[in-house]
């Protein structure tokens, strides 16, 4: 599957987004049509250490099972000793060319928030773009002000061909808006770690919106 292709479903989730076992939302999330899976293990209680690696060895293996991409939030070097198949990086963290430098042709995936940061990104060797928040949210404490899909828009009107996602409070009934603003695939993180078992119905959307756009 090419990286625009994997990009439709992308579930982005750590073991506090989860109710029950984290390996066991992936699964069914998996089941339900995920196409590609960010471990993202941020935030107060989260794990460290043995217990996380452990986690995240656990839900790389789910993932290599269902031919699905496994990309690590932030911790380039544990990337490179999964040996994960890419990164994801925001505009806080180590800067973009140092991160391509370090992890060679895997997939760096950027979190760009307008058209500068996005071509920014671009000439830096970004592979992808995760661009938000599309709408509110409470799951990321220090979220910037809600962009909404025109920002996609905008980017697009701009000639940035690259893939992207938008990410930000997004849910069975938003996805249309976001892949018709130009996005190529929608990043979830509560509507799908909370529901897992509504995971078909938003890749039915995101499918259905992708036909109509043809
Ligand atoms: N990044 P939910 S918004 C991880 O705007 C993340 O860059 C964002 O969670 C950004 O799908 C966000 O539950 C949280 O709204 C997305």
């Amino acid at each position: 599957m090419n990286l625009r292709d994997s990009l439709k479903l992308y579930l982005v989730m750590g073991s506090k987004d989860c109710e029950t076992s984290s390996a066991r939302v992936l699964e069914e999330a998996l089941s339900g049509g995920v196409t590609m899976f960010q471990f993202r293990e941020k935030g107060i209680r989260c794990l460290k250490g043995k217990p996380m690696i452990e986690l995240a060895l656990e839900l790389q293996q789910l993932c290599q099972r269902h031919s699905v991409p496994f990309i690590i939030n932030d911790d380039v070097e544990l990337a490179l000793s999964l040996n994960a198949d890419g990164v994801h990086i925001g505009q806080e963290d180590e800067s973009i060319g140092v991160v391509r430098k370090k992890i060679g042709d895997k997939i760096l995936g950027v979190s760009a928030h307008n058209v500068r940061e996005a071509k920014l990104a671009l000439e830096s060797g970004a592979d992808y773009l995760g661009v938000g928040p599309m709408f509110h949210t409470t799951t990321k404490d220090d979220c910037r002000i809600v962009q909404g899909p025109k920002v996609i828009e905008s980017m697009r009107a701009e000639g940035i061909r690259l893939p992207l996602v938008g990410i930000g409070g997004i849910h069975y009934g938003n996805v249309q808006e976001i892949m018709e603003a130009g996005a190529d695939g929608v990043a979830i993180i509560s509507a799908i770690s909370k529901q897992p078992e509504q995971t078909h119905k938003i890749f039915q959307n995101v499918q259905n919106s992708l036909l109509q756009s043809m």
